[in-house]
């Protein structure tokens, strides 16, 4: 698969007034290098979800890549899985990321069926689900909105099913979110960000992006049906959780 390798300079001139963030056609020429270079363990997290969709994958069921983007985690779990009869549908609401996703997919030569659906993931039907990945996604859903998301994928989850959140989170003791923050802030500047690159970048992203701390994941997840949720990644202020029907 050849995926865009086209560096990102979106924030690497002075900008004024920083617009808020959008996954416009000029976001998805640079995406690949933008996650890679901006999420600390995106690689790690995206080959994992293959090996957990391989695992809890079954046989007539569905798994669902919700926010796919390029659909990285769809490629991860196709290639994997290898469980009968299973289907992946990806979504996304940008339309220019789906198109580009369907191209990448198209040249892909795995065998597991996948349907891309242009389409606020919160109107989607979800049923037959074995596997639902949310990786890097609910972050973009309204805090208002979460609750009824949450209890609407845990519906169309098989018993047995998995969903896969990773987020970016936020903690409520000072200290902590000052050098979680901060880290975070190293790793992109050690991936070649200037200081403005990030400043800008994190104005775009303010009110687009919202954070909420594990605890609070962790209790909407318990609330909504879900026998446990746990932290199977971390790095810095960026995880991975695995909520088990
Ligand atoms: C990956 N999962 O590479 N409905 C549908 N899509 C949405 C919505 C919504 N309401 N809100 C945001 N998106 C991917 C990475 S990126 C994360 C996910 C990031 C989509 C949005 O268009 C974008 O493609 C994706 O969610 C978030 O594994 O860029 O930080």
């Amino acid at each position: 698969m050849t995926m865009n390798l086209q560096k990102d300079t979106l924030y690497a001139c002075p900008l004024g007034d920083v617009d808020a963030f959008q996954f416009d056609r000029s976001v998805v020429d640079v995406f690949p290098d933008m996650i890679q270079r901006s999420v600390p363990g995106y690689s790690a997290i995206i080959s994992a979800i293959g090996l957990l969709a391989s695992r809890f994958a079954q046989a007539d069921s569905i798994c669902y890549d919700l926010g796919c983007s390029l659909g990285a985690a769809t490629l991860s779990m196709r290639h994997k899985i290898t469980t009968p009869n299973c289907k992946i549908i990806a979504v996304d609401n940008s339309t220019a990321m789906l198109s580009r996703c369907q191209a990448i997919i198209k040249r892909d030569t795995a065998v597991i069926p996948v349907e891309l659906v242009c389409s606020d993931i919160q109107d989607i039907e979800i049923e037959n689900a074995s596997v639902v990945v949310l990786n890097f996604t609910l972050q973009f859903i309204p805090l208002a909105d979460r609750n009824a998301f949450i209890q609407k994928i845990y519906a169309g989850l098989r018993p047995g099913g998995i969903l896969i959140l990773s987020e970016k989170l936020m903690f409520l003791d000072e200290r902590q979110q000052s050098l979680q923050t901060e880290m975070h802030h190293e790793f992109k500047k050690a991936n070649g960000y200037s200081d403005m690159e990030i400043s800008q970048k994190r104005a775009s992203l303010e009110n687009v992006l919202i954070p909420e701390t594990f605890d609070q994941h962790k209790t909407r997840l318990l609330q909504s049906g879900f026998d446990n949720a746990e932290v199977w990644f971390q790095y810095f202020n960026f995880a991975s959780i695995c909520a088990l029907k």
